[in-house]
């Protein structure tokens, strides 16, 4: 047993075994204030929670080049891997607050209080915090740790004589139990959902979509190739890419939605309810989405029959002019829910071409993930400059007037599609046996559509593939080349000619500013028969 020598303060001086044990008395202090701020947020908003919090703020500071690099290094897990940082950082930091405590009791527990306080600045100043009680879970939680850790490092540095291995065994008893409590509250607060989502989800589980006024026109049966291993043509709810800068997908109740219509050259400002705009003339049609992050070659693109609105309409109606028609607002700029700002030519969207607002994708209402109740689909522009889920306002304005979210951030203000194919199957490094290899893949160019794809096998001379019926120059389109291959290591390449006639180029860009050009290869090995 360690002999009991007294510090100046009146407590022990502390041993090795009690810095740790103070150490970790950190770490379950803080793991107990973000259990506890979890499931406060679970009852106020799941966005209120301080880890989540702090990483929406963290994204929002992201430089454009460090995010970009993100979603390319960790796809669709970069928010999983950016929440794992946060929580690795602030677990150093509770090390150390329990080291602080063991010393000064009420600074270790004012430190916990301070980074409550932070998760609670970061909640409230989130774009779509409207209320100050999103402070609350973070407050609460910072104020449930505190307490624990003043408790705990009480323990340790104020033992009764003698009995220091009973004080530590309590110390240990009262840190697991806490922990143990509250994961489980935290765990039932998530399982149990909250008022708030359980109206979202019934909302979406009673939409009916309307029958679309003008119905997409069939997809010709020639469009979908039989080839194993090509990408679908129309790609499944469940497989469709997802991009946003949401770390908590907003759940929104499509009975209070509301759209909000304003800006320079609207008439009069106009708001309308999901029931209201459902009872507009709704078409449906067929467009491939694409992220302006898809390197060449890569899986951020999709393509889905959408049902909505037409916005050119409800523009129209609104007494908007485009500025060939000499309006006065060239752009226009969607809000969502979550604070996203989207910024779209409003020439594009009263072109003629199916802009829509839109509330069906592939037969059901919107997904949450993919913007339930309502999002934008603007054909041959990339998502950040035309898509916007969750939408809640359109704004008119200007390009001069307004940069939205993403062009501070180093993107192009104006983006449309540039023309891309890419080789599905065979994959990369595949090993295919010798014979005919049947080559294929998709090629899109939106509202340019596309005229030709060529496929090259080393540095043998272009061939033509052959293309797949067309839907229509707003959806991608399938290419097949049957291959005589032969056995050793070979290089693919395809590139795609657009419907105006423009090949791709050959050298490949960065994604950044405005979407990666250039033409895809994949290297295989034929195994010799
Ligand atoms: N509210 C909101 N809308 C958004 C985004 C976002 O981050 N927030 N991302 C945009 C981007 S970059 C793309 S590519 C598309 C992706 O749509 P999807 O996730 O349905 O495929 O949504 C667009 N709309
Ligand atoms: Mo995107």
């Amino acid at each position: 047993m360690n002999p009991t020598r007294t510090a100046p303060d009146g407590g022990r001086e502390p041993t090795r075994t009690d810095r740790l044990l103070a150490a970790l008395g950190g770490l379950v202090a803080a793991y107990v204030s973000l259990a506890v701020a979890d499931l406060v947020a679970s009852r106020v908003r799941p966005e209120a929670g301080p880890v989540l919090a702090i990483g929406d703020a963290v994204v929002d500071r992201t430089p454009a080049a460090l995010k970009d690099w993100a979603i390319r290094t960790f796809g669709e897990s970069d928010k999983a891997v950016l929440l794992l940082g946060i929580l690795s950082l602030l677990a150093l930091l509770a090390l150390g607050i329990g080291l602080l405590a063991l010393r000064h009791r009420l600074l270790g527990a004012a430190a916990v209080a301070v980074f409550g306080g932070l998760g609670a600045l970061a909640a409230v100043s989130r774009p779509d915090s409207d209320s100050a009680l999103d402070a609350v879970p973070s407050l609460v939680g910072a104020a449930a740790g505190a307490l624990l850790l003043y408790v705990l490092t009480g323990v340790l540095r104020t033992p009764r004589p003698g009995a220091a291995r009973q004080d530590r065994r309590r110390f240990l008893i009262v840190a697991a139990s806490t922990g143990f409590a509250a994961t489980g509250a935290a765990a039932l607060g998530r399982t149990v959902a909250s008022p708030a989502e359980e109206n979202a989800v019934a909302s979406r589980a009673a939409v009916r979509l309307p029958r679309p006024a003008s119905p997409a026109p069939p997809v010709p049966s020639g469009a979908q190739l039989n080839v194993p291993g090509i990408s679908p043509f129309v790609t499944p709810n469940r497989d469709f890419y997802r991009v946003d800068t949401a770390l908590v997908v907003p759940k929104v109740d499509a009975d209070r939605w509301r759209l909000r219509l304003h800006g320079s050259g609207v008439r009069e400002e106009i708001t309308l309810t999901l029931r209201e705009l459902m009872a507009r003339r709704t078409v449906e049609r067929d467009i491939t989405l694409a992220c302006v992050s898809n390197e060449v070659g890569g899986p951020y693109v999709g393509n889905a029959r959408w049902l909505g609105v037409p916005l050119a309409d409800l523009l129209r109606d609104a007494g908007v002019r485009p500025p060939s028609e000499g309006g006065p607002a060239d752009q226009l700029v969607a809000r969502s829910v979550d604070g996203m700002t989207i910024g779209t030519p409003v020439e594009d969207v009263m072109d003629g071409r199916d802009a829509l607002l839109a509330f069906g994708m592939n037969g059901e209402p919107l997904p949450f993930t993919h913007g339930f109740p309502v999002r934008m689909i603007v054909p041959g522009l990339y998502g950040y400059v035309s898509a916007c889920k969750w939408i809640e306002s359109v704004e008119l304005t200007t390009f001069d007037a307004y940069d939205a979210y993403w062009v501070p951030r180093g993107w192009a203000a104006e983006a449309p599609v540039k023309t891309q194919s890419r080789i599905d199957t065979p994959r990369p490094f595949g090993r295919p046996a010798a014979g005919t290899v049947m080559v294929a893949g998709v090629a899109w160019a939106q509202h340019r559509g596309i005229r030709r794809v060529e496929v090259r096998v080393d540095d043998s001379p272009w061939q033509d593939a052959r293309l797949a019926a067309e839907d229509s120059r707003d959806t991608w389109r399938q290419w097949t080349y049957p291959w005589a291959a032969t056995p050793g290591r070979h290089t693919l390449t395809v590139r795609a000619t657009d419907g105006t006639g423009t090949t791709q180029p050959e050298r490949r860009t960065d994604t950044m500013p405005d979407g990666a050009q250039g033409w895809h290869s994949v290297v295989v090995t034929v195994e010799g028969a």
